[in-house]
């Protein structure tokens, strides 16, 4: 059938990890159980407003307890990798002191979980769900959380050691920062955008400090990068693209990467260098690490005319704009399809991001660690026919393979998400899964998007040759 024809010319290197991404806030449930503490997305979402519809995670997939089902999907699937978040106020309920065992063993059942199954744990340890009382005492404005940060970090690390080869540190600074403390349209709902800057410079510092703190056999650093096309040749779209470009992809790149920040964007924020970047935290957060995580999903058209839409995708919730010191560009139309996020499908920019690190930067292996879309999902005799997301996906693993051709070191692609789930300032009303998921009964299902993903996963497997 036309929901199952896979396509042969869709293998890629032995070793190649075909995962899936998750995060803690979003599938957990479970807020209260087994002494786990409140988080920033607690508060935000009980806060009026903030979120749509009121929705928030309090039983979300209730992947806490149906974690062993959800594996067994996964061995179905075929996932060679899993990338799941670790609730920090699960290990620590405020932030710092000691240890919740309890917190620490829901990891070690579902690491075990994995492993029983063959599936390689990948763990990110802060995928934004910051203790409340860390926020109360400032949150990532206030330097004392990346050392809090790093203390959290080497205590999972010690506990899961023996189970996780592959560890990540914060998922997505951009957003955490400027989603967070400038457009407010995440937690924890700040539009302060000097506190933004600041935010994003101890998040990279908190990175840092626990590759330092941890040592891990292997580490990386995870950042969303968008390709960014200014509307036309004109000087200030030009200059719009560079902004955009230099806040969203460069800021992070150059930090994690070569140890430095790029002068033009430190320009545009208005940083004085040493109002908050102490001497040594470059070399901090440059420190070595084994790859880079890239989070991808569109491709940005800017222009420097002012009065367009302030950002790629309309927030649905009252927000600022979260473009600090270039809130005058605008967001503009590429003449691309949309996903249900409204956000442009552009395959061509993945390669375009990746072989501009591999172009740019001092050698780093890479993997896709988020890529997906959202489609508004159609239950017809008990299936889901989700044409546009299997092919969003076929695309974008056809971009990955060009990429390898053209000599990017890609060591895997995650599909966000595993299932669908708590999307953030949406609510419930975005659905990303391959998995679909019955809100009410939290019964699972496979859409078509992820039967396909199978068979292609089944494809590259060594031990069974294609029969094309
Ligand atoms: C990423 N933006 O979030 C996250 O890592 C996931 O948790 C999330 O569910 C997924 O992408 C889909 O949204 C983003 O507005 C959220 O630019 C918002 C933006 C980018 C990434």
């Amino acid at each position: 059938t036309q929901e199952e024809q896979t396509r042969s010319d869709l293998c890629f290197p032995p070793g190649f990890s075909f995962g899936a991404a998750t995060s803690a806030y979003q599938i957990e449930g479970a807020v209260a159980e087994d002494g786990r503490g409140v988080s920033i997305w607690d508060t935000f979402t009980k806060t009026p407003g903030r979120v749509l519809n009121g929705h928030h995670g309090d039983v979300a997939m209730d992947h806490y307890h149906r974690f062993a089902e959800d594996v067994a999907i996964m061995a179905d699937l075929g996932l060679t990798a899993y990338r799941f978040s670790v609730s920090w106020p699960r290990i620590q309920p405020t932030g710092s002191g000691a240890i919740n065992q309890k917190g620490l063993d829901f990891y070690r059942r579902l690491t075990d979980e994995l492993l029983g199954h063959g599936i390689d744990p990948w763990l990110t340890l802060y995928h934004w769900d910051l203790p409340q009382e860390l926020e109360d005492q400032g949150g990532w404005p206030n330097r004392d959380t990346a050392y809090r940060f790093a203390d959290y970090a080497a205590a999972v690390h010690e506990a899961l050691q023996d189970r996780v080869h592959t560890w990540s540190t914060v998922n997505e600074p951009w957003c955490a920062a400027f989603l967070g403390y400038a457009s407010g349209e995440h937690a924890p709902g700040r539009r302060e955008p000097e506190n933004a800057i600041r935010g994003a410079h101890h998040l990279n510092l908190a990175h840092g400090l626990a590759v330092q703190a941890m040592n891990a056999r292997r580490v990386g650093g995870c950042v969303n990068l968008y390709a960014v096309t200014p509307e036309t040749d004109s000087e200030r779209d030009l200059d719009a693209a560079r902004r955009i470009d230099g806040l969203q992809n460069r800021f992070f790149l150059d930090a994690l990467l070569t140890g430095r920040y790029p002068e033009d964007v430190l320009a545009d924020l208005r940083v004085e260098p040493d109002d908050f970047i102490q001497p040594g935290d470059m070399k901090t957060i440059g420190a070595p690490i084994d790859l880079l995580l890239v989070n991808y999903y569109s491709r940005f058209t800017v222009s420097g005319a002012p009065g367009g839409k302030a950002s790629a995708a309309a927030a649905p919730t009252d927000s600022a704009s979260p473009w600090v010191g270039s809130e005058h560009v605008s967001f503009v139309n590429g003449g691309r399809p949309v996903t249900a996020m409204g956000w442009e499908i552009d395959e061509d920019g993945l390669v375009e991001v990746l072989t501009r690190v591999m172009r740019d930067y001092p050698p780093i292996a890479m993997v896709v660690s988020e890529n997906g879309a959202a489609f508004d999902d159609v239950l017809a005799d008990g299936r889901i026919h989700d044409r546009e997301r299997r092919a969003y996906v076929e695309a974008h693993l056809g971009a990955c393979k060009e990429a390898i051709e053209a000599g990017v070191p890609l060591e895997g692609y995650f599909a966000w998400s595993l299932m669908d789930n708590f999307e953030w300032a949406w609510g419930y009303g975005k659905r990303f899964g391959l998995v679909h998921v019955d809100f009410d009964t939290q019964e699972r299902l496979l859409k078509d998007s992820a039967l396909w993903y199978a068979e292609i996963i089944r494809q590259n497997r060594p031990h069974e040759p294609t029969d094309s």
